[in-house]
């Protein structure tokens, strides 16, 4: 097949999954045409089969707001014409779904029928989706989308609740690569950061409000009353000086490492104990996949799609959000047992080993053979 796929090139998740989906698509055989503004962060080295096109806007002193909507439906069409795409696969809603619906109303005119899929990912329903300034637009592309996918149960039904939308989706949940995503051996690296053998607990985030990082920094600082321990803060965002100032107002400057924006994370999860997610709302939690993976237990909060990943007591501990107190007693309760710390991690590996790439790009393949059937196009 001839696949176009748009995301956001950042550090997001939904950037994370629309790339590694491409890059197993393309070493299955497809051609995938990424179309995007910046190449995404994860199409690191060059893959056979993979092709990138950048959006680019001009710039005119009219435009207060650059129109990159517009700029990438008239890539869409672009491409789609040229390439001789079979299929578009947009991930995250706004604007990449009513760009592809407009492109695929362009393309009709001229007699080119490209049927159009939308990845749900959960901000883009749950916070900014159903804002009534985007609602309208969101709603009326995920209606028109000739198949749209969410990555949990849980972000499916928000998606009716919040959106009202009158059709099926099918849920296609987040998956890791465990060629790359698996306990390595790292004790220098641990010697270097926990030179007293230190419990490490670690968090990664796009440092967002929603993932509630100040309840990691207040559960950290109850666990480190107890035992010894670093809490290592990996990637960057607008909260990052709200929760420097928390740590020095807790005085934890000497047990909390902010380490930015890494490209290899796993090599950091090898080494740690314990994932925090305390997120505020998460549809699925691709950042305690990738840490389970790792062998990581996660002490994360009860929202979303969470639960359809952290098995409550077996995996980690599901809690409520915002119950710092409790998700404290669990991550000690886990942490202060080498057996029961070494049975969480075996349970995480075995749980994360469900969402394995190997078992999850082939759904895709299958949806994306069946939109194509029900639209009349011949399955490649
Ligand atoms: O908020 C983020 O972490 C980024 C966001 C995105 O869309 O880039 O992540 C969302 O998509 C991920 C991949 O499907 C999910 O695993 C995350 O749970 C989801 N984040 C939220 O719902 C807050």
């Amino acid at each position: 097949m001839n696949i176009g796929i748009v995301c956001y090139p950042t550090y997001g998740g939904s950037g994370v999954v629309a790339t590694e989906l491409g890059k197993a698509l393309a070493l299955r055989g497809h051609k995938v045409h990424f179309i995007t503004y910046k190449q995404p962060a994860r199409l690191d080295f060059f893959t056979e089969n993979t092709f990138y096109h950048e959006v680019y806007v001009s710039n005119y002193p009219l435009f207060d707001f650059p129109p990159y909507e517009t700029a990438l439906i008239s890539h869409l069409v672009d491409v789609v014409k040229f390439e001789k795409l079979d299929i578009l696969h947009v991930h995250y809603a706004i604007p990449h779904a009513s760009a592809a619906i407009m492109a695929r109303q362009i393309l009709a005119t001229e007699g080119i029928h490209i049927p159009v899929i939308t990845t749900l990912h959960g901000t883009d329903i749950t916070l900014v989706g159903k804002d009534p300034s985007f609602e309208p637009v969101v709603r009326y592309s995920i209606n028109q989308s000739d198949g749209v996918t969410s990555v949990s149960e849980s972000l499916r039904q928000d998606t009716f609740t919040h959106i009202k939308v009158s059709r099926d989706i099918k849920v296609i949940p987040n998956f890791i690569d465990f060629t790359r995503f698996s306990k390595q051996d790292r004790g220098h690296f641990k010697k270097a950061i926990a030179p007293n053998d230190e419990k490490l607990i670690v968090h990664t985030s796009n440092f967002r409000k929603v993932k509630r990082i100040d309840d990691a920094v207040k559960v950290f600082a109850e666990i480190v009353k107890v035992m010894p321990a670093k809490l290592l803060l990996i990637g960057d965002g607008p909260e990052r000086s709200n929760i420097e100032k928390l740590c020095r107002e807790l005085h934890l400057c000497n047990n909390i490492t902010f380490l930015g924006k890494q490209n290899q994370v796993e090599e950091i999860l090898s080494v740690c104990d314990l994932f925090l997610m305390p997120s505020e709302t998460e549809s699925f939690g691709l950042a305690a996949l990738e840490a389970m993976a790792c062998e990581l237990p996660v002490i994360s909060s009860n929202a979303g799609g969470i639960p359809e990943l952290n098995v409550s007591g077996e995996t980690g501990y599901l809690c409520e959000v915002g119950d710092v107190k409790t998700m404290a007693e669990k991550a000690i309760y886990i942490l202060s047992d080498e057996d029961r710390l070494l049975q969480f991690k075996a349970a995480a590996l075995a749980r994360a080993k469900q969402f394995d790439i190997n078992e999850i790009v082939p759904v895709y393949e299958a949806y994306y053979k069946e939109v194509l059937e029900k639209c009349n196009q011949p399955a490649l």
